[in-house]
């Protein structure tokens, strides 16, 4: 009964040309665990502020923020029904995945927001370890504000943690921004404001680890610790300083790199980093997590407590992560070769742009919210900013003429960051997010390998919402 009642959904779906045929078919009496998106209230500000009404995922009864864990092994499959509890329609974008198109989470471009009340079944092999992290997609610039962001980690293909020169633990550090009232209440009438999209963004005036002001972290002197450090805000750029604690990097967006020793380590929104750190053993019992608000303050933002007896320091060579091997290697001689200039905002503007099938001059565009623009359109979506055959290589030379940084994302893909401004990048981290300063170049390059319509836009959620917003099809 069962096979022959699929046998016919799938028939049907082949006379539609298998335009909603799934790669998987799921069956009706098959139930998926629910991750559920509902408001609910967190306890953001330090002890004695009021707790903050937020919107959150739940995989168990409440909703917490950060959103629940998910973690899986490399190759495994990520399942879950989306149940719409909010106010609003909402998608699940799982972001640095490099995911079958369907299951992107991309609304409207991949799926249709999904109403309040309806559901979603998200289903996917999540192919490459390393941090991730989930978040809304549809009305993101709110939603995100709002809570709706979690951790994914896909855990090391071969032991790592344990292992000579490696930790012994790990810590997920969710790091978020909040703008909130003297009662602790989200901002809720700036998510319109054109103000903030023309300069860095809507940011805020709390910044949280993993949903807590300023919390202790526990640490053994000595201890090795692998941080899986996540930026979630909509719009804050990062500078962090871990001082006293020997900082070495050892993934950049999840995929490994040779470590390194950092002194600061920036992340834009959405970028995540594997810091491997070394609990003190001068005696001093404490050291922080730092964050520079933009002044040149470094203010702590968690603290590490190290109590307990001391470990013998593990040496400064860290273990390197074990390498993915499941991305294609740029082949460098024959790219096809495509250019993103983003231009608007504060200070330059620009003159005109196409928006919505016209031209507009910078008045009428700022009149229907739009301040940026990537090739001269802003929110294009009827068409793709480019095509790429299936498997070819492109070369992507991202040209930012304006005055502030942007966090450009790729979905579906990874991609190499060949240079900045000319100077090769020798290190050749890759990434799925990359921060392109002001009047900075930045040439990528990746293997158009995965099919479908892929979103590239600013992960600033504002200048995303305010033009920065395209896709491009690999077929
Ligand atoms: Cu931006």
């Amino acid at each position: 009964m069962t096979s022959l009642s699929r046998r016919s959904i799938l028939r049907g779906a082949a006379a539609l040309g298998g335009a909603t045929l799934l790669s998987r078919p799921t069956f009706a009496d098959e139930r998926l665990p629910v991750l559920r998106a509902a408001p609910t209230s967190a306890q953001l500000a330090p002890a004695g502020y009021p707790s903050t009404p937020v919107w959150a995922y739940a995989t168990e009864a409440t909703g917490t923020v950060p959103g629940p864990e998910i973690r899986l092994g490399a190759g495994e499959r990520v399942r879950f029904q989306l149940v719409n509890g909010l106010p609003q329609a909402t998608a699940v974008h799982w972001h640095g995945i490099r995911i079958e198109n369907a299951m992107d989470g991309a609304a409207p471009l991949t799926q249709a927001p999904v109403p309040p009340g309806d559901t979603f079944d998200y289903d996917f092999v999540a192919p490459d370890p390393g941090t991730y992290w989930y978040h809304s997609h549809n009305r993101s610039t709110e939603q995100v504000a709002r809570g709706l962001a979690g951790p994914l980690i896909v855990e090391d293909r071969e032991p790592w943690l344990g292992e000579p020169g490696a930790a012994t633990r790990e810590l997920v550090l969710i790091l978020d921004d909040w703008l909130l009232d003297s009662d602790a209440r989200i901002i809720e009438d700036r998510w319109d404001d054109l103000h903030a999209a023309s300069h860095g963004g809507r940011m805020g005036n709390t910044v949280t680890v993993n949903g807590a002001a300023n919390p202790e972290l526990d640490i053994q002197p000595g201890e090795r610790v692998r941080l899986r450090i996540i930026n979630t805000a909509t719009d804050r750029i990062m500078p962090l300083s871990l001082p006293h604690l020997s900082p070495q990097l050892i993934a950049l967006d999840g995929h490994p790199i040779t470590p390194r020793e950092v002194e600061t380590l920036i992340l834009g929104p959405a970028q995540r980093a594997d810091v491997v750190i070394d609990g003190r053993v001068d005696g001093d019992t404490r050291a922080g997590l730092l964050l520079d608000p933009g002044n040149g303050d470094w203010l702590e933002i968690a603290s590490f407590v190290h109590s307990g007896d001391s470990l013998p320091l593990r040496g400064a060579d860290v273990r390197p992560l074990p390498a993915w091997g499941t991305l294609p290697v740029p082949d460098l001689s024959y790219p096809q070769t495509e250019m993103l200039l983003m231009e608007g905002g504060a200070m330059r503007g620009m003159r005109e742009a196409r928006f919505d099938g016209k031209t507009m001059g910078f008045r009428e565009l700022a009149a229907n919210g739009m301040v940026w623009a990537f090739n001269g359109a802003a929110s294009q979506m009827d068409e793709p900013m480019f095509r790429a055959a299936l498997g070819r290589m492109v070369r992507l030379e991202m040209t930012n003429r304006s005055m502030f940084p942007h966090a450009i994302h790729l979905h579906g893909h990874h991609f190499t960051v060949l240079s900045r401004s000319g100077a090769a990048n020798m290190e050749g981290d890759v990434r799925d997010t990359v921060l392109v300063g002001a009047d900075e170049t930045v040439d990528i390059v990746f293997v158009a390998d995965n099919p479908g319509q892929w979103m590239i836009h600013c992960h600033m959620l504002s200048h995303q919402k305010a033009g920065m917003m395209a896709w491009f099809e690999v077929a």
